[in-house]
């Protein structure tokens, strides 16, 4: 572990990410880390704010969360989707009894007039996590996809259309006028590094990087800022990373994902399996054993990650 106090910032969306984000809430201390999640797959459903990448890190940092579909709840009931199909509503996307008590709280909160961030910590407290999770931020930015059938919001596209469309491009409607969350703003200026969680770096990554101010704050920021790559051996480890790479013609090597998110990088972590690219890219590179499967494989990696930002921070 680092000698210095590190001050840690996690990005993440998706499994992926929350997976090593429970590793480095094994790690570190509610001062030393903060979790900024992705909500462009943020929608309304049934009158309902649903925040699917806040949601699955909420769940995954309380030990709730359902790890065989990768979203939602374990222990879960259908009764109310079983109703609302018999009423003839929309059945496409499923949210268990269990869950639909947090939409309908976070909804309740939003319509009292606190912000999205508000909701989310008064919804993490109460599942007992202590580690700062903080939405990317409390404006409206909403991921449409763009497909060679036309443009879909993106959980049409993730759930409805079973990631099926060919896509051609990404668009965060809102995010010109969306303002980074101001806890994540005041966390760089003293951060010792951001990590980069093995996320998809299209539709969970870029609408955090995208957002106005962003990327300066990251290249002001004294913190060296690392990813982890979320392709192994050419191929993703869930999710339609490696199809999005290919239809928008990028070979689906874990190289093409250092270019991607490019000068902004000062460390690339590989999985093993792509030790061969170790020392040949212009950024500087770890190996690890990156694909997670028990919670001693969350915490190695996040271990591991820790000591190269020590590294790259002289430490
Ligand atoms: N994904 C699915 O593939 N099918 C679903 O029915 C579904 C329901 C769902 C409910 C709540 C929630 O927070 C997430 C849910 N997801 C579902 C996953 C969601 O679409 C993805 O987590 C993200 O948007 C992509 O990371």
């Amino acid at each position: 572990m680092s000698q210095q106090n590190p001050k840690i910032l996690a990005l993440t969306g998706g499994v992926g990410g929350a997976k090593l984000a429970l590793g480095l809430a094994n790690l570190l201390t509610p001062d030393q880390l903060m979790l900024a999640v992705n909500t462009g797959d943020d929608f309304e459903h049934f009158g309902l704010h649903i925040s699917p990448d806040v949601d699955t890190l909420t769940y995954t940092l309380s030990s709730l969360a359902n790890t065989e579909y990768g979203w939602g709840r374990q222990d879960e009931s259908w009764a109310c989707m079983e109703s609302i199909a018999q009423l003839g509503g929309e059945t496409w996307f499923n949210l268990g009894d269990r869950d639909l008590a947090l939409h309908l709280r976070r909804t309740e909160m939003l319509r009292q007039g606190q912000t999205l961030s508000q909701a989310t910590t008064a919804i993490a407290q109460a599942l007992g996590i202590r580690h700062p999770i903080v939405p990317m931020s409390d404006d409206s930015v909403r991921t449409q996809v763009h497909t060679k059938d036309g443009e879909l919001p993106f959980q049409h596209y993730f759930v409805r259309d079973a990631c099926k469309p060919k896509v051609t491009g990404f668009e965060f409607t809102g995010i010109e006028q969306a303002s980074v969350q101001p806890q994540l703003l005041e966390w760089l200026q003293d951060a010792t590094a951001v990590i980069i969680c093995p996320s998809n770096p299209f539709v969970s990554v870029d609408p955090i990087l995208n957002l106005p101010g962003m990327r300066e704050a990251l290249a002001n920021s004294p913190a060296k800022v690392i990813a982890v790559s979320p392709i192994v051996g050419g191929s993703a480890i869930k999710g339609p990373t490696a199809k999005m790479m290919r239809e928008l013609n990028i070979p689906c090597m874990a190289d093409e994902v250092a270019n991607h998110y490019g000068g902004l990088l000062d460390g690339f972590v590989l999985d093993e399996l792509d030790k061969y690219l170790h020392g040949e890219l212009n950024v500087t590179t770890a190996v690890a054993q990156s694909v997670m499967t028990s919670l001693d494989d969350k915490i190695n990696l996040a271990r591991t990650t820790l000591a190269f930002a020590d590294d790259l921070n002289g430490i």
